[in-house]
């Protein structure tokens, strides 16, 4: 599986200030923010470009566009807190929204929403969800993706552990990981560490 780490010190000092057990809800959803933007940048930097046909103020010109806009799926609750960075980069995309909770006793994914175009043929997809942890909940979204046909998904995280980039690596399905950090691993209730605790709770608030 493609990798890419982005490991950049404007990115690195917004995860810092995430991984601050300081920081409140609203600085986090700002560190999220930007982190995000960044994390799209480098996610489309090889992304296939069109031309498009312009004029600037002295002659024509052929500038370009990016050829296909991908689709943004917020993984519910932690991934909201990307969407809207992600759609101010790429204003042209589609949003669709998988909803999984994690059962806290088992660790397993537990499904409640999923509201995507049927067929997804032809569209690159990336999945927003700022944690990477067993890998569960990205590698059930990824099965609902493939089961619509697509075959270009990339998953955008700001913290994975090596057993969920393990997990998505041996699914086999095509999928590429756009990330800030691999940290060292999860601890016994599976929680990324030294991560960053509950990405939704560090947003919204604890449930
Ligand atoms: N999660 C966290 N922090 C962690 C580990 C997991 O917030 O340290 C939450 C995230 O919301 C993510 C989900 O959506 O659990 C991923 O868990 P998993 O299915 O990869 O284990």
């Amino acid at each position: 599986m493609e990798r890419l780490i982005v490991d950049h010190p404007l990115a690195a000092a917004r995860l810092t200030t995430m991984r601050d057990e300081t920081t409140d809800n609203a600085g986090f959803r700002a560190a999220l923010s930007d982190l995000t933007q960044m994390l799209i940048y480098e996610a489309l930097a090889g992304a296939p470009r069109v031309d498009m046909q312009i004029k600037t103020p002295l002659v024509p010109y052929t500038g370009s566009r990016l050829a296909t806009p991908p689709l943004l799926v917020p993984v519910l609750r932690a991934g909201l807190g990307m969407v809207e960075q992600a759609h101010a980069m790429v204003p042209e995309s589609r949003v669709g929204f998988v909803g999984i909770a994690r059962d806290e006793e088992t660790a397993q994914p537990v499904p409640y929403l999923e509201s995507l175009p049927e067929d997804l043929s032809g569209l690159p997809v990336f999945v927003l969800d700022p944690m990477l942890a067993t890998g569960g909940s990205m590698l059930h979204t990824i099965e609902l993706l493939v089961a619509r046909n697509a075959t270009d998904i990339t998953a955008v995280c700001v913290v994975a552990a090596p057993q969920g980039v393990a997990l998505l690596e041996e699914s086999g399905h095509p999928c590429r990981l756009v990330v800030a950090a691999i940290d060292e691993g999860l601890n016994d209730v599976n929680y990324i560490v030294p991560g960053l605790g509950d990405a939704g709770d560090r947003q919204f608030g604890p449930r």
